[in-house]
């Protein structure tokens, strides 16, 4: 049974904030730091049943507020094979964060373990990791006195990335099965990587050398890593780099900042040489934004949309080059913010699916295929190998040379991708291996195809929850009348498109549209906002 006595001296260490409500939403819990005390201790309970309902599988926890402010913060849970928590569990993890007192918790945890049939004599084990905001210590400490008031085993992976988290804990779950990941560190994430790097950048003339804008965050501490490990493979020239001053995370510079506002962060202005490329983290490092400038100094950004085409391309190509075509099928994944212009250029190529944003959907999407690709337009993607397609790599016997270096090259991808969960560091390097197999410039990958302007607002509503969609995400159904309101709009302009849904992370309604041209873009943007506000 559940040590009772125990869970409820420490729960009353970590009493929940009244009047707050809180949600386990697209991205775990996420809120101002200051006020995620009570949660960290509770989801370490949870995170513990999980580890019981699964024989004692190890469970991940990632205490970050990725791209978001520095006072914000978070807490998301990983399943063993280094993939979002299970549906399911978002609403148990609603319940039990909301309930109002100690015993009331109690009592939550009780109605759990019987329903969900948990075995209690099963162990539990939680690896746990935070990105480097300054409420994260506390956060640690308040999850670490849940992962002790039930008993369970806590192994602490220290400040690092989302997904080098992920990594590991999907090689501690796989640790001498025949679907071994990886060595279970920092280190034996560093090797895999820069091991399948050096192989694959064997004999390329070597890349002109890469900014990175670190977003002030714990991307900073991977990328001084990497070096290390790469040696003159891959010049990388990290910028953005400071975890200790207060304030400066994320702050005009990474990932989000890049997408959102479209333009270079203000800290590369005198960095960037016209022709060169540069790159952003977010401040978890799950994100990944290219650009460059161009011989006027024009900014050009290569976002998640530009990630996917250039990677599938590539992987095609392989999959060709190694006789394979007919037995492994390469399929793309996208949502709705996925630039028209990107989705006309991938569809005339290969399968296409749109699926409702969040990284769960595109993650099970990809696994539909043999070799899946997602990326979200904000930089988040990675691609999946199905285990299937992963053996015929394997044991496929190539009949020429050349099949022979393609399928090699297919190998080592599958070790240079990190398949639990969206990478900047891995997707960069896989940007960085097909720049260099293509003699790319940033100016001929952006050539691919052309964006579409585009624009995303927000819009504060009085509640959101009264907007419904279907299509995935594509059309509301709710409130009754707007879309066709919408659809009237959308037609007067040329190319045009515009979709309205809930923001799952922030209280807003996000308003997207695109046209042929900017001014078109958008004015169709303030116009469907206009409608929604
Ligand atoms: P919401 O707030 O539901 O739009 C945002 C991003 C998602 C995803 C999640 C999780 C946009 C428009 N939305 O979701 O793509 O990354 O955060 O972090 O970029
Ligand atoms: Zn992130």
């Amino acid at each position: 049974s559940l040590p009772v006595e125990l869970i409820r001296k420490l729960a009353d260490q970590h009493p929940k904030p009244a009047s707050l409500r809180f949600q386990y939403g697209t991205a775990g819990f996420r809120t101002l730091g200051t006020v995620l005390d009570s949660v960290m201790f509770r989801v370490g309970i949870l995170a513990a049943l999980r580890s019981k309902r699964l024989d004692g599988k190890t469970i991940g926890v990632m205490v970050t507020a990725s791209h978001n402010p520095e006072a914000d913060n978070g807490v998301k849970l990983v399943d063993p094979r280094g993939e979002m928590l299970e549906a399911a569990w978002e609403g148990h993890a609603t319940i039990l964060a909301n309930a109002p007192s100690s015993d009331s918790f109690i009592d939550a945890l009780q109605i759990l373990v019987k329903n969900l049939k948990i075995d209690l004599s099963k162990p539990a084990r939680i690896i746990y990791a935070r990105d480097t905001r300054p409420s994260g210590g506390a956060l640690v400490s308040a999850l670490e006195d849940g992962i002790k008031a039930i008993g369970a085993e806590g192994r602490n992976a220290g400040v690092t990335t989302t997904p080098i988290l992920h990594y590991l804990v999907r090689a501690i779950n796989t640790k001498g099965t025949k679907d071994e990941y990886g060595e279970d560190s920092e280190e034996g994430y560093m090797k895999k990587l820069s091991t399948a790097f050096k192989k694959l950048v064997a004999g390329k003339p070597s890349s002109p050398p890469l900014i990175v804008d670190c977003a002030n965050g714990v991307g900073a501490q991977a990328i001084a890593e990497i070096i290390q490990y790469l040696g003159d493979t891959l010049q990388l020239i990290p910028h953005n780099t400071d975890t200790t001053t207060p304030g400066v995370l994320n702050h005009a510079s990474g990932a989000d900042f890049v997408k959102t506002t479209q333009k270079l962060p203000p800290s590369l202005a005198s960095v960037l040489k016209p022709g060169q490329r540069g790159c952003s983290f977010d401040g978890d490092a799950d994100r990944l934004m290219y650009y460059y400038l161009d011989d006027r100094g024009q900014f050009h950004m290569l976002d998640g949309d530009k990630i996917a085409a250039l990677v599938a391309a590539f992987i095609v190509e392989l999959v060709k080059a190694a006789g394979l075509e007919e037995i492994v099928r390469v399929g793309i994944v996208q949502t709705a913010y996925a630039n028209g212009g990107s989705t006309k250029y991938l569809a005339s190529r290969l399968p296409v699916r749109c699926v409702p944003t969040g990284v769960k959907h595109l993650h099970h999407a990809a696994e539909k295929y043999d070799v899946g690709v997602y990326f979200e337009a904000n930089g988040h993607g990675t691609v999946l190998f199905s285990p299937e397609t992963d053996e015929i790599f394997r044991t496929h016997q190539p009949s020429t040379p050349a099949q022979s270096t393609a399928l090699n090259h297919l190998l080592n991808l599958t070790q240079l991708i990190n398949q639990t969960v969206g990478d900047a560091l891995s997707d960069m390097l896989l940007v960085e291996v097909v720049l260099a197999h293509k003699s790319y410039s940033g100016a001929e990958w952006d050539s691919l195809y052309v964006d579409l302007p585009n624009r995303l607002v927000k819009v504060v509503v009085v509640d959101r929850n009264i907007f419904r969609t279907e299509d995935a995400e594509r059309r509301l159904v709710s409130p009754p009348g707007l879309q066709a309101k919408i659809d009237e709009l959308v037609r007067r302009y040329e190319a045009g498109r515009a979709f309205v849904r809930p923001s799952g992370t922030e209280d807003v309604v996000r308003v997207y549209a695109e046209a042929m041209l900017r001014p078109q873009a958008d004015e169709l943007a303030y116009r469907v906002a206009g409608l929604v506000y």
